[in-house]
């Protein structure tokens, strides 16, 4: 693991952005500016808080989630690379890929004159990497802290054998409840109803509505994805956060609803009204394919506001 004292010494900005280790000893990035705040774990470069001023957080956290160097931490904005689920062929390998399990590098940390701060940093191969998927890689993550949060995932291949990838920016939203959220931009989509067994539906109308476990991968989407939520945590009454997205065919709209909540041990048994995910990805049929020292980038921005 990086040394704390290097980092900081490398990377820290005074009143701005501090690097320190979390109660479970795990590195974490501490940005406070008069835009917003968040932090990010250097355990699969991940957003765990961001919130812009004047508002709540916008992303969820569960209160049981992991912090452990073999574990996904439960929220924020897990990194899913480089593939979606349960692998195809070995069931055995860890859902959602490797990329957020691993450690990442911090490559730099910048502010710009208008007070955003951006923060970059990359995970490469290694045996462990190799021993789940044979391909060398480069991704770099850059992730953009101001009124909007933005997320960029580029995926390069630096090998000499082509490689087919997928990804996903699973972003957890705080919601005040999930129930009473409404959904748009999904409208007229073709889905995969994962309950109970992938079969292709089309999005009839909108908003859609969240009245069940749901886990729907939306596809042809380049769409940029409204969540109204009118009971939506602080004083400030209703808001919607808004989704927009380049790079990306597909979109993901999660909610594990009561008995999928209670089966997760690192979910809380009543969060499940407190999120929703909204996932920019490029899965299944949108897989990306990268032949050597070809790259792909995929990007999302979330950002909130009030409905008065
Ligand atoms: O993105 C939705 C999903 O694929 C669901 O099927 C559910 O498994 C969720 O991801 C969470 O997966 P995780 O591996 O983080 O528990």
């Amino acid at each position: 693991m990086p040394n704390l004292t290097d980092l900081q010494r490398r990377f820290a900005i005074p009143g701005v952005v501090a690097i320190e280790n979390d109660a479970n000893h795990l590195a974490r990035l501490v940005v406070t500016t008069p835009l917003a705040e968040a932090h990010v774990y250097l355990h699969g470069a991940h957003v765990t808080h961001y919130q812009p001023a004047g508002h709540p957080p916008v992303l969820f956290m569960s209160g049981k989630s992991w912090f452990q160097e073999s574990k996904a931490i439960r929220g924020g904005v897990p990194l899913v690379f480089p593939w979606f689920g349960s692998h195809r062929d070995h069931r055995e390998f860890p859902a959602h890929g490797f990329a957020r399990t691993r450690p990442w590098t911090l490559r730099s940390v910048r502010q710009d004159a208008d007070g955003v701060v951006e923060l970059s940093l990359a995970l490469g191969p290694d045996d462990a990497t190799r021993a789940l998927w044979p391909h060398d890689f480069e991704v770099v993550y850059t992730v953009t802290i101001g009124s909007v949060l933005g997320l960029a995932l580029a995926v390069r291949n630096t090998g000499s054998t082509p490689f087919v990838f997928e990804e996903a920016l699973h972003t957890y939203l705080s919601v005040g409840d999930v129930r009473g959220v409404s959904v748009t931009g999904l409208g007229q989509r073709d889905y995969m109803d994962k309950l109970p067994s992938g079969r292709r539906l089309t999005q009839s109308g909108e908003p859609i509505t969240i009245t069940a476990e749901t886990d729907r991968v939306y596809f042809g989407t380049a769409d940029t994805v409204n969540v109204l939520d009118p009971q939506a945590p602080g004083e400030g009454g209703a808001r919607t956060i808004t989704i927009s997205k380049e790079g990306s065919l597909a979109t993901v709209v999660w909610n594990p609803w009561v008995a999928k909540a209670k089966a997760m041990p690192d979910f809380g048994d009543d969060e499940w009204p407190a999120m929703l995910c909204i996932e920019t990805a490029n899965v299944e049929e949108h897989a990306v394919t990268l032949k050597p020292g070809e790259s792909h980038v995929m990007q999302a921005q979330v950002q909130a506001q009030r409905d008065h």
